[in-house]
């Protein structure tokens, strides 16, 4: 799909969830590099930044994305000519959505191990990263019971339960306001994440942070699952994570209520770390104030050195 139907895919939530968002991303950049009309590496690049814009002017919380325009970049500035530069975006975009891919299988792997026979979990939204570990555990043979949350406004919760229902798991919906009371049944939460800060906060489907919280009361393990793109390394630099907030409409029909109620829509929200007993990655179960050193490691000390942040 071309970058600019990718874009309104994305806006409008038909593309949704922070790894699919950040692949669809990648595979409109390389869309267009494959039918780039123009025959000057000046010219590719200037439109190659126009269309890294209107990809991330799309959705602003899910770093993801970003993440994912940036590795299907790299490099772009260095090529020798047109032909290079088009080959390296779409060599670089295919090898970003194929490690994409794999991480989650990686992800459900380790978090597998982490449920055990007779478990029961709650998740919130809908996560591939998140599901992960529950299929497989169930694929493994383990009896994994799952409470999943409706999810207002937008009911992701109904496309969960039925991912989890076509792979056979013993599943609940329960309604969000729910949460603190089911929370005594559960064992585990497992969530996913749109961005991870450096200091190990996680943003994710706004509500989130209750499940967190009730967990936290109930003294229940809180796993977030999350490949390392969704890490972000602007919150290393300072950068807060902006919190998307959408149409009223997607609350409530106007009409339903008094024109002089004001009505706010938030959809994402951020769970602070020590509410966290770890994030799943592929690169392995780490805790949140690992998140530092692993960002660090990935952008390299040049990134660090005064005057070096690009
Ligand atoms: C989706 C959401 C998901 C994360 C992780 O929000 O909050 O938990 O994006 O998903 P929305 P995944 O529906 O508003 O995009 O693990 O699939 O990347």
């Amino acid at each position: 799909m071309d970058v600019d139907r990718t874009a309104a895919a994305i806006a409008d939530m038909s593309i949704r969830g922070a790894g699919r968002i950040a692949r669809a991303g990648a595979a409109a950049l390389s869309h267009f590099a494959d039918n780039y009309k123009g025959n000057d590496l000046g010219g590719f690049r200037r439109d190659l930044e126009g269309a890294k814009a209107t990809l991330l002017g799309s959705r602003p919380t899910a770093v993801s994305l970003w993440n994912g325009v940036q590795a299907s970049t790299k490099g772009v500035g260095g090529a020798k000519d047109l032909g290079e530069a088009i080959a390296l975006v779409k060599a670089n975009a295919a090898a970003f959505i194929d490690a994409s891919e794999k991480a989650v299988g990686v992800i459900s792997e380790i978090g597998a191990k982490r449920i055990c026979d007779g478990d029961v979990v709650m998740t919130h939204c809908n996560s591939a990263a998140a599901l992960g570990p529950i299929i497989e555990a169930h694929r493994q043979g383990k009896a994994v019971r799952v409470y999943a949350t409706e999810t207002r406004p937008w009911r992701q919760g109904l496309i969960t339960v039925r991912q989890l229902a076509e792979a056979g798991v013993d599943t609940t919906l329960i309604v969000d306001t729910a949460v603190r009371s089911v929370m005594k049944r559960v064992d585990k939460v497992f969530v996913g994440a749109d961005t991870v800060t450096s200091h190990g906060a996680l943003v994710n489907k706004i509500g989130t942070s209750q499940l967190a919280l009730a967990a936290h009361e109930a003294r229940k393990q809180f796993y977030c699952c999350a490949e390392t793109y969704k890490f972000s390394p602007m919150t290393l630099f300072g950068d807060m994570v902006t919190i998307e907030e959408r149409d009223h409409g997607e609350v409530v029909g106007r009409d339903e209520i008094p024109s002089s109620v004001k009505i706010f829509n938030p959809v994402f929200d951020s769970t602070p770390p020590r509410y966290i007993d770890a994030i799943i990655t592929e690169l392995g179960m780490i805790s949140p104030g690992s998140v530092y050193g692993i960002m660090v490691g990935q952008l390299g000390e040049e990134a660090f050195k005064v005057g070096g942040r690009k």
